[in-house]
């Protein structure tokens, strides 16, 4: 076991930078190539890895230090260590020292051969990865632009990003972007075109100082420029040392959308976090891991601990229910499962308060079975649901606020100025609520036999997607079947739904004594977002007076 001193290895031309993250604590182990600190200059961020695995010791620098090449960052216990002090081999200093130079070059003009501090008049520029040290291949994480955006100089166009690396690219010069050819997940390589951004013959001067504003952009030698259209070859950028396993320069320009370091990014990633949501709490605006754990642990609490429903709703959990007893289990029909699906949204987006009445149709059953004979001779059964609907059109458009819908997220109600009235059919495969377009222009036989002819075609599955859409109102009758009243689900983006349960002979009150009534039990669910239990009260009201007394129909 040996102690092993980790030191600021060369960082190009930055001599004093910063430290901007401590990405270990002591008492940690770090494998190979795992990122110890990032330190920063004015302009590109670099992180520095361990050149070997072990034990951290003792933290030498921290947050803010001012550091430069040769400073102890780190003692790591070491048990394979063969030197007590590990300086990354600086690279970038075995060949000529690094001159800053465009990424990009004019496509159309010839190559002048220029002084480095010459204005260049330009029209489109192509914008390639540059050298990004030994790291072949590199994938495109990050696509900050879209053709037609206006860049300017500096501006993040993409980051690319090796094993333990990421890259920012800026666009070294001002214009619009005309054509983006990657896309986030292409795999690329030295060279490959990224961005082409077109300035409009504008004049960039390129500044002999401007070298460090374009840390990520890599120099060039101006002798071996190329033609017009060609590419400048892949310039050389001051690699991470060979011990830290190559590839680790984080760089990034100013104005980039996200600014963070691969570390940060791989955790994003790995967490699925968007960084452009995360509140960074860096020096300059850095996104720090604290702050996308904080970020995580955040949304966590928001949401509930156990959930993957929107609104933080719990998931109930899957259960093995053979355990218990035999089972058989079934596919949900796809009409089944849809329902289901729209059912539940609806009830977790629409508050729901539910009205409970009941109507006397003695009267109104007396008249309806004088019809029967008028009605076989046109072929129709003239069933309660027909009056029924025939009074709910009546009503709506006395209150137009339940033939209605929400939008601009609830904050405007449309208020529909035709009446399609859905009813829901109870099919083998599950239930559907078929629409009576312009109902209100039809009479009660009509209804009856609108109602017959959709209640066919849905038990046959011949139902169009014309007959289920555009409801504005929906009624769901279980009068056949049975039950003293229901909480029908508000059939969304509707605003209220009534539910018919079955007519039962009760004795009520005429001011003198009890006599035998057919009372019909109604049911109106409302989102009570539209409307207001006031409202609700009327409707209901008025719809018992109507069907009391259908006459009032036709006043
Ligand atoms: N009270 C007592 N009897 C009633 C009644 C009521 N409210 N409504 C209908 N009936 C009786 C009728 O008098 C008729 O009896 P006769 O044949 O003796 O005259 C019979 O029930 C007719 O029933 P129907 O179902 O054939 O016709 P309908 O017009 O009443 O209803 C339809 C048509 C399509 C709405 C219905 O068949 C249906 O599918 N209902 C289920 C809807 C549903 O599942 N809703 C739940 C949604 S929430 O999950």
């Amino acid at each position: 076991m040996a102690l092993q001193d980790i030191l600021i290895p060369d960082i190009g031309d930055a001599e004093n930078v910063e430290v901007i993250e401590v990405l270990v604590a002591v008492g940690d182990e770090v494998q190979v190539d795992e990122g110890l600190i990032v330190v920063e200059s004015d302009k590109a961020s670099m992180e520095v890895p361990s050149p070997g695995a072990g034990r951290v010791e003792s933290i030498e620098v921290g947050l803010g230090d001012r550091v430069q090449e040769g400073q102890l960052i780190v003692r790591l216990e070491a048990p394979d260590a063969k030197q007590a002090q590990v300086v990354p081999e600086p690279a970038a200093h075995d060949r000529a020292p690094p001159e800053a130079a465009p990424l990009a070059l004019p496509t159309d003009e010839p190559a002048p051969d220029v002084e480095r501090s010459a204005p260049v008049v330009v029209d489109r520029f192509e914008v390639r990865v540059p050298d990004i040290g030994d790291a072949e291949a590199v994938e495109v994480i990050e696509v900050a632009v879209v053709a037609g955006d206006t860049v300017a100089v500096d501006d993040l166009l993409v980051v690319v990003e090796s094993d333990k690396a990421s890259m920012e690219i800026p666009s070294p010069v001002a214009g619009r972007v005309i054509e983006v050819p990657i896309a986030t997940g292409d795999g690329v390589s030295d060279g490959t075109l990224l961005v082409v951004v077109e300035t409009e013959g504008h004049t960039v001067e390129r500044d002999s100082d401007a070298p460090k504003t374009l840390a990520a952009v890599p120099p060039v030698d101006a002798e071996a420029r190329p033609g017009s259209d060609q590419v400048a070859p892949p310039p050389e950028v001051p690699e991470a040392p060979e011990a830290a396993g190559s590839e680790a320069l984080a760089t990034r320009a100013k104005g980039a959308a996200v600014y963070a370091g691969p570390a940060v990014r791989r955790l994003a990633r790995e967490l699925g976090v968007d960084l452009a949501h995360v509140n960074a709490s860096g020096t300059q605006g850095r996104v720090l891991k604290d702050d996308v754990q904080a970020f995580v642990k955040k949304r966590l609490t928001e949401a509930g601990t156990d959930s993957d429903v929107p609104g933080g709703i719990p998931r109930l959990p899957e259960i093995d229910f053979s355990r218990f007893g035999d089972v058989q289990t079934h596919a949900l029909s796809r009409i089944r499962a849809r329902g289901a699906a729209n059912l539940q949204r609806s009830w977790l987006n629409v508050p729901h308060v539910t009205q409970h009445d009941e109507a006397d149709v003695t009267e109104l059953e007396t008249f309806r079975r004088s019809l029967t004979s008028e009605g076989e001779a046109r072929s129709v059964k003239l069933t309660l649901l027909a009056f029924i609907m025939r009074s709910v059109l009546h009503t709506l458009k006395e209150f137009p606020t339940f033939n209605a819908s929400l939008a601009d997220h609830a904050r405007a109600m449309v208020i529909k100025q035709y009446y399609h009235l859905g009813f829901a059919v109870d099919t083998d495969e599950g239930l559907v609520v078929p629409v009576v377009r312009n109902a209100d222009q039809l009479g009660v036989f009509e209804l009856a036999a609108r109602i017959a002819d959709l209640s066919e075609k849905a038990r046959d599955g011949k139902l169009t997607i014309e007959d289920l859409s555009g409801g504005s109102f929906s009624v769901s009758s279980l009068g056949r079947i049975g039950g003293t009243g229901f909480t029908p689900i508000v059939n969304a983006p509707e605003v209220a739904i009534l539910g018919i349960s079955r007519v039962a002979t009760r004795p009520r009150w005429n001011g003198e004594s009890f006599a035998p009534r057919s009372m019909l039990p109604l049911s109106l669910s409302y989102d009570h977002r539209a409307i207001n239990g006031a409202e609700a009260g009327r409707f209901m009201v008025r719809l018992c007076q109507l069907l009391e007394d259908i006459r009032h129909v036709l006043l």
